[in-house]
């Protein structure tokens, strides 16, 4: 036996042991092992098809989502946000089919927001969409992606950035108020745009986002993110998974890899019960947080080799939002394990579980999957 090989803690400890023993100990710890967790691409897809199937609209090019079951149409973050989702199936995918779902999105949002997004008051509304166009951009090449994240991005940061409570960007143009949902996608969004454009004044901007949200917002010692701070000074310390997870994936980009695992570490020890990630409201902003907080935590650790710490924990929640799903259509709910009820659904709070499922590496098929 190859001796350098890393052994698991079942093996160093039956080694030498009859095989009596050895079953006895594998009944003892059986506790620790829930047999039979799986799921697989076939899964994820399945999830995807069936959030399209109730929520994707399209007509002449120009696509949306609907809001609910019941039709209409999702905000302008959520819409950003579900066009990430949608991304995340390309990533994993290389499907033809959810690009041009994607360009037809992407069409439909400008039909409706035009080029140039100043209208829309929040900062943070700005940066999901910027973040969705850079992304698509990086994955295809199209110049058209890159412009509008450009622009954007450019007149966002304009009006946002600004050397009051030490730096950062406001959350929305009344200016009262810094917030963790702007810093981590400015950071982000910089990082991507410096990647797209070769122009290394975002990746300046980039660090410059993310250590103002490190050194306001963060906790060094515990790795939460608080949520935001007022113009008076004040902290609202209330962590969410989403600005966990875009803290987690601006760090990850940045190279400040310390921070990104502590702040993941948070996520999980802190806001999970049994592991399982917080049960969000479906109908406001907190419907599709855990898809976010997923998206960067499982990009993080597959970047940095953190999987003994976080996959176990991350396909825990992979099976259970796969479980959960509703037999009528296949939606899956964001409040797994308790499984999808049958009534009213909402394409925001159904996106949590197709991002997690696209996102998250699938189990071994046979291989129980240890609890965390
Ligand atoms: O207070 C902010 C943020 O700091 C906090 O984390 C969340 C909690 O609520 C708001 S951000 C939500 C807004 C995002 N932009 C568009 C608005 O429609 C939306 O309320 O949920």
């Amino acid at each position: 036996m190859n001796t350098a090989l890393p052994l698991r803690p079942t093996v160093i400890l039956t080694r030498g042991l009859g095989p009596l023993w050895i079953a006895v100990l594998s009944l003892l710890l059986a506790g620790s092992v829930v047999p039979g967790r799986a799921f697989t691409s076939a899964d994820a897809d399945a999830l995807f098809r069936a959030h399209s199937a109730a929520f994707y609209e399209v007509k002449d090019g120009l696509a949306w989502f609907k809001e609910s079951t019941e039709g209409g149409k999702v905000s302008f973050w959520m819409r950003a946000e579900q066009m990430e989702m949608v991304l995340d199936v390309y990533e994993r995918t290389t499907n033809a089919q959810p690009l041009v779902m994607f360009t037809n999105l992407f069409h439909g949002f400008l039909a409706e927001h035009g080029t140039q997004w100043s209208r829309n008051p929040y900062n943070d509304d700005i940066l999901w969409m910027v973040i969705a166009c850079a992304r698509a951009h990086l994955l295809t090449g199209n110049p058209e992606f890159r412009a509008v994240a450009k622009t954007n991005f450019d007149l966002c940061y304009a009006r946002a950035a600004s050397t009051n409570l030490g730096g950062g960007l406001w959350w929305k143009t009344d200016n009262r108020s810094k917030n963790a949902c702007v810093n981590g996608p400015a950071a982000i969004a910089a990082v991507l745009l410096a990647r797209a454009t070769g122009d290394s004044a975002y990746r300046d901007k980039a660090t410059q986002s993310f250590r103002w949200l490190r050194d306001t917002l963060f906790n060094a010692e515990t790795g939460r993110v608080s949520d935001n701070i007022s113009t008076n000074g004040r902290v609202a310390n209330f962590a969410l998974t989403y600005n966990q997870g875009t803290f987690v994936g601006a760090a990850n980009l940045l190279g400040f890899t310390n921070e990104a695992r502590l702040a993941a570490l948070f996520t999980m020890k802190e806001l999970c019960k049994d592991g399982y990630l917080p049960p969000a409201g479906e109908k406001g902003d907190g419907g599709g947080f855990n898809g976010i907080g997923v998206r960067w935590i499982a990009r993080f650790m597959k970047d940095r080799g953190e999987q003994a710490t976080f996959l176990p924990w991350l396909q825990k929640n992979a099976e259970a939002a796969w479980l959960a799903r509703r037999e009528v259509d296949n939606l899956s709910w964001c409040r797994w394990p308790q499984p999808t009820p049958d009534d009213k659904r909402y394409s925001w709070g159904c996106s949590s579980a197709v991002v997690t499922l696209q996102v998250v590496p699938h189990t071994e098929p046979g291989v129980p999957v240890e609890a965390p």
